[in-house]
Formats: C-alpha cells, structure tokens, sequence
C-alpha cells in the first residue's frame, strides 16, 4: 500500500488542528457563556472589526500570558498629562497627602470595603516596568508599584453575575471600565507609587491609577475616585453602555480608534 503523501499529510495536520481549535472554542463558549466574548459595543457599527479581535483574543489566548517588563534603564517617564487637578476634594487630599483618603470598592460585592493607601499597601505589592502605549502614538515605559486588582476584588468578594469593573476619576468627570479578563491578568495593578517608596505625583493620577498593560493609555485610568463592580455597563457612566467616556470621543470600549 502506497504511504500517505507529503502534502495530505500537512492537509491532514492542518484540518486536524482546526477541529482542535474549534473544539476548544466551541468548549471554552459553553463554560462561559457567549457573552464573556463579546465587546459590550457588539450592536455599533465599528463593532464588527472589535468584535472579531476581542471575540478571538478571549478564545484563544490566556489572561495570564504576561507583556514584556523592562530593566530601570529603559525607562522614559514620558508625561502627556496636561490638565492641573481642579475637583476640591482631590485638592484637599492632596494637601493632606490623602491621609484620610479611602477609596470605595462597591457594586455588586459581598464585603464593600472602603481602603486607605496604606490598606491597599498590606495588600500583596508588585512592582513592574511596563510599556504605556497611547493611542495617540506617545510610548512610555515607566515603573509602576501597587497592588495586583485582582487581590482586591478577591478581599471584597465579586458576586458571580460581575462581569466589568469599571472606575470613577477626579479629572474630568472621566469613567472608564474593563471585563474581568483584563481585571484578573496579573499585571493589572491598582497603582499608588511610581517608584518604589514615592507616592504618585498628580500628573502621574494620584491618589491611585490603573495600570492596565493589556490596554491602550486611555484605559490606565488616573485619579481613581471609586471602583465599582458591575454586572452590565447599562447603569455606569453615562448609561448608555459603552463602559468609558473616552467611547463619546474618538475611541472604542477596548481601544480600536474609530
Ligand atoms: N482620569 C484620567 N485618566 C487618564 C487620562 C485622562 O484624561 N483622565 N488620560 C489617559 C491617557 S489617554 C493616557 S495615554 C495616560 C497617560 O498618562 P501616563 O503617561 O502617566 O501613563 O493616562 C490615561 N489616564
Ligand atoms: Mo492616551
């Protein structure tokens, strides 16, 4: 009997890969449910191209696959902020060096807990060097140093309908919110210091800023007031469930400019 041939044998690896992967996708769908996989932008016109690439990255690749972290001297603190804080209570912390700051973790959770820096501080404490990349086109690799998210959505117990958590900044009136996929990836930091031991200047979102290296600069949201865990983005924001008030402007729910 004649052996199989070069090329059926590639077309045979080839199609028995796809039915792997589709396997494996139709496998992960069924545990999570469809939704998981979806951009909340899913019905809007630049959804369609989001939808594909979120749909496919939540498929097929893990939240614990890490971006790449930098040595000290690759650092470049490039600093594109440009308006000083004007909300009062903001101010006041910042004469006080928010010592009587605390930063409400509520919505849907079982223990809403209120933590003051130094709280989050006993927290597990992480500090990483990570590539911001801004939308815009400024690239900046800075150290960042502060508690995973992950850890304090743990300590607050999310309810299981959760699926965003979104933020509330003192600059702007500006709301911004990512799935759980990007709340969970153990390079999500809850940020309170730039180098180690130095609390966060403003102009670098003080009390607390997100550092979200999955995402776009727009997402790593500066002047966190409050943290809410929410079950749909329908009633955050400016309620009309695109999750972040940069979507009003030029710019998608997970960083596509439209
Ligand atoms: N509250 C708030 N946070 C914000 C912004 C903003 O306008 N308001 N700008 C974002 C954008 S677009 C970028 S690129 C980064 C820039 O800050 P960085 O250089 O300190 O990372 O902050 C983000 N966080
Ligand atoms: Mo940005």
């Amino acid at each position: 009997m004649k052996g199989i041939s070069r090329r059926q044998f590639l077309a045979a690896s080839l199609i028995g890969g796809g039915v792997a992967v589709l396997g494996g996708g139709v496998a992960a769908l069924a545990r999570r449910g469809l939704g998981y996989y979806l951009p909340p932008n899913i019905g809007s016109l630049d959804g369609l191209v989001e939808t594909l690439s979120y749909a496919s990255s939540r498929l097929f690749l893990s939240n614990k696959t890490l971006v790449p972290e930098y040595p000290a001297s690759a650092i470049t603190m490039l600093d594109n902020w440009k308006s000083p804080p004007a909300d009062p209570d903001l101010l006041a912390h910042l004469a006080t060096q928010f010592e009587s700051w605390r930063l409400p973790v509520t919505g849907a959770v079982r223990h809403p807990t209120s933590f003051s820096i130094t709280d989050l501080a006993r927290l597990q404490r992480k500090t990483q060097i990570v590539a911001r990349h801004c939308i815009n086109g400024y690239t900046s690799i800075s150290p960042y140093t502060g508690v995973p998210l992950k850890d304090v959505l743990e300590a607050v117990g999310l309810a299981s309908s959760v699926r965003y958590i979104g933020f509330e900044s003192y600059f702007d009136g500006g709301w911004d919110s990512i799935d759980l996929f990007d709340a969970f990836h153990p390079q999500t930091l809850l940020t309170y210091e730039e180098f180690p031991g130095q609390r966060l200047s403003w102009t670098r979102g003080a009390p607390v800023r997100l550092c979200a290296p999955l995402h776009y600069g727009f997402k790593w949201v500066k002047g966190i007031k409050r943290i809410v865990a929410l079950e749909n983005l329908d009633t955050f924001g400016d309620g009309t469930g695109m999750g972040s008030s940069y979507s009003s402007k030029d710019r998608t729910w997970s960083g596509v400019a439209s």
